[in-house]
């Protein structure tokens, strides 16, 4: 389902925006420029022209909220220690030989704290506009809102190509932000009354006339009422945030996706009663597949923590994120007071802390419900290595689970949570999320923080989060996102700048690549079948299929397994681990590391490698669009087919190796991955017999290092038209 385009009259003519692509973004409304003895009364500024943009912003960003639109705020202000403000907004003004009101500059202490320092009380944004829990906040050093901010990795990563601008000062931070966005490719549309500056009326109406002059040529300027008008006509809630009516609080209905649940706990639906009705589906599941919890939340506990939140956070209209979202974690991640197996008893041990990601999503209210099964040492892809026993997919008992995040996988394929933390080194949290029928993301390596979790070949160890939906699974990654100092690893969210397609064909086409056919002979058939039809299905969406060099792909897929960089696994582990633990060991992970240890590899082997590594990783960023020729996202099948748990049992470590044809270069390359569901096919296609049942059919998205934004909204434009297929 297609979500509304809105257009309402504006100069040069009229602005139309898809809603959910739109963001409404209101620049510095903070006391020191709107109140009394602040940084703007200081500059000379004309309070009173600016608080008139008080009560219309006020009134946008209400109907805005109502209409479900991305709300996006911004702060300008310094470090405490000025560290990032140049001298020239230190100096300039105050030494101008005229001077007689820059008495004060930035940092130093006026009457609402020092100004426009980050965590002074005239630094924040006024009472009534002040942001909700999710809302993006922007800190910006600069009089525009691009220079040394994240926000257009936050426009990117909610799939914003829209802005309805509003904010003071008209002259400064709003004409010089609309700039930055429109060569940034962001189609933008001031709003009148919302926006006002410290100048008499003809300089703003001349600020705003600059924006739209010569047929728009940096965006729009529109007028408040027919914005509020049109954004009225979507009665979908109908009333305004604030003025829903009281009704029965609803019970659970069973959609335990993001969107569905938020909406449910709006309208008066008790975290309490959520946990109730998973509960029983847990205990239901067990009979099932007993093989998915290590460590399940006693239900008292859950109970009380749903008690807690629902104390916490009281204001149904301003709820966090993942308020009351229930969800998993794989048990190679720290939870505090809970052992941490790894799958492997003999490492396991009693965090005195919690993982980085496991701490954030409590942050922001989710409901954590258990610790779910792995392959040993988060080493495999098969979920055939644990010794909590095998779980095996959603969709057919005698069909593997996947792994090594296979309980995961199950745990949200089963719809016992909503989503989980798995991990994926290999491709351990793609090949699961493909064989339940799932979303598998892995983002960049380093965007998220790997802190807290056991790792299995750090260099190239990744988090990555299943759910039921891409927008479910950006929305977690929302949360977890965000460089974490003392992650070694950590790297920044953009890798570089590069525009948006807002408006025409562009913004409706991409480009992808595939593997080569005799790369893809390995696929069985109804994976060539049906990888065929996601073809057609992509070029039927906007995708151009272009011809790209598979070369660097395989080559770093075979690195990893054929190479020293399974040496790093043992890395990890105490020196003396294998001698004194091997007959501790799952059997199949003892005899990898024996095989391992008996390739004596040297340091001139490692380093050779190392050397293979980026040299790969240079080539696979010519084929995306690091290079101005290449395409926006590889496609391949998540794996090449999908295995009996006894064919698993019967040749483990071949059968393994098969499963991570299209993933195992993934990390080693630095790449981002999403696995999404593309349809299912009759089991008995597969084995040849005449039996029922059907199994999942997943196709991964991979795209070159922090291109994880452009890549979701490629695979979620797919994943939407698979539902209305
Ligand atoms: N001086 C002035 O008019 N404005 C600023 O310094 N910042 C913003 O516009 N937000």
């Amino acid at each position: 389902m297609a979500t509304p385009v809105l257009s309402f009259e504006a100069k040069p003519y009229a602005f139309t925006f898809p809603l959910e692509h739109t963001a409404l973004l209101i620049i510095d409304m903070q006391r020191d420029f709107l109140l009394a003895k602040g940084f703007g009364e200081i500059q000379g500024g004309n309070l009173e022209a600016v608080q008139a943009s008080i009560a219309p912003t006020k009134k946008l960003l209400e109907a805005c909220r109502a209409a479900g639109l991305t709300i996006v705020h911004t702060r300008e202000g310094h470090s405490p220690d000025l560290a990032d403000c140049p001298s020239a907004k230190l100096v300039r003004q105050s030494a101008a030989p005229n001077n007689t009101q820059h008495y004060l500059v930035i940092g130093d202490k006026g009457e609402l704290g020092r100004l426009l320092t980050r965590g002074e009380y005239g630094h924040d944004i006024i009472d009534e506009l002040q942001p909700l829990p999710g809302e993006v906040v922007i800190d910006k050093p600069g009089k525009g809102s691009f220079w040394n901010t994240n926000i257009l990795h936050d426009l990117k990563a909610r799939a914003i190509t829209h802005l309805i601008v509003t904010g003071v000062t008209t002259e400064c931070c709003f004409a010089t932000t609309i700039r930055e966005a429109n060569d940034r490719g962001f189609e933008c549309c001031g709003i009148e009354e919302a926006t006002s500056g410290y100048n008499d009326a003809c300089f703003k109406q001349s600020t705003l006339d600059m924006i739209h002059w010569s047929q728009g040529l940096f965006g729009f300027i529109g007028n408040l009422q027919p914005l509020l008008d049109v954004l009225a006509t979507l009665s979908t809630q109908g009333t305004a945030v604030g003025s829903t009516p009281p009704r029965t609080p609803p019970t659970f209905n069973g959609d335990l996706t993001i969107d569905s649940l938020q909406q449910a706990y709006k309208d008066g639906l008790s975290p309490v009663s959520l946990i109730e009705a998973i509960y029983d589906k847990i205990e239901a599941y067990k009979a099932v597949d007993p093989a998915v919890w290590i460590h399940l939340v006693p239900m008292t506990q859950a109970l009380e923590a749903a008690n807690k939140i629902a104390a916490r956070f009281t204001n149904r209209n301003g709820l966090p994120r993942l308020f009351g979202i229930p969800f998993s974690v794989k048990d190679s991640i720290d939870v505090q007071g809970i052992p941490t197996t790894t799958g492997c008893e003999i490492l396991s041990h009693v965090p005195a802390v919690s993982a980085v990601v496991y701490e954030k999503l409590m942050a922001d209210g989710a409901l954590f419900i258990g610790k779910v099964n792995l392959d040993q040492l988060a080493t495999g892809l098969v979920g055939c290595r644990s010794p909590f026993g095998i779980p095996h997919s959603v969709y057919h008992k005698d069909y593997i689970s996947g792994g090594s995040s296979s309980g995961s996988a199950v745990s949200v394929g089963a719809n016992l949570v909503s989503f989980s933390l798995a991990t994926d080194t290999a491709g351990s949290g793609r090949v699961p999320a493909g064989f339940n029928g799932i979303v598998g993301f892995k983002p960049t390596r380093g965007t998220i923080s790997f802190r807290g979790i056991t790792p299995a070949c750090l260099s190239l160890d990744c988090l990555a989060i299943s759910a039921k939906t891409i927008t479910d699974a950006r929305t977690v990654w929302h949360t977890l996102e965000g460089h974490d100092p003392l992650d070694p690893y950590a790297k920044p969210t953009l890798g570089f700048e590069r525009h948006i397609n807002s408006i025409g064909p562009q913004s409706r086409t991409f480009k992808f690549g595939i593997p080569p056919p005799s790369a893809l002979a390995i696929c069985s058939r109804p994976a060539r079948r049906m990888f065929n039809e996601t073809l057609a299905h992509l070029q039927k969406i906007g995708g151009i299929l272009k011809p790209i060099d598979w070369t660097p792909f395989q080559k770093a897929g075979e690195l990893l397994y054929d190479g020293t960089f399974v040496s790093e696994r043992l890395a990890s582990l105490p020196d003396d681990f294998l001698e004194k633990n091997r007959s501790a060991l799952h059997p199949v992970i003892a005899q990898l590391m024996d095989a391992v240890v008996a390739r004596k590899s040297t340091a001139v082997d490692a380093y050779r490698d190392l050397q293979a590594k980026a040299l790969y990783t240079r080539q696979a960023e010519q084929v995306f669009v690091y290079a101005s020729s290449g395409v926006d996202v590889l496609v391949v099948p998540t794996t090449p087919t999908h295995w009996k748990i006894e064919e698993v049992l019967a040749d483990p470590i071949k059968k393994n190796s098969i499963l991570g044809e299209f993933t195992h270069c993934g990390n080693v390359l630095d790449l981002c991955g999403v696995a999404v569901p593309a349809g299912t096919y009759p089991v008995s296609e597969l084995s040849g017999k005449e039996e029922e049942g059907v199994l999942p059919f997943s196709v991964t998205f991979l795209s070159g290092s922090r291109l994880d934004a452009e890549m979701l909204e490629i695979a979620r434009r797919f994943e939407r038209s698979m539902k209305a297929y």
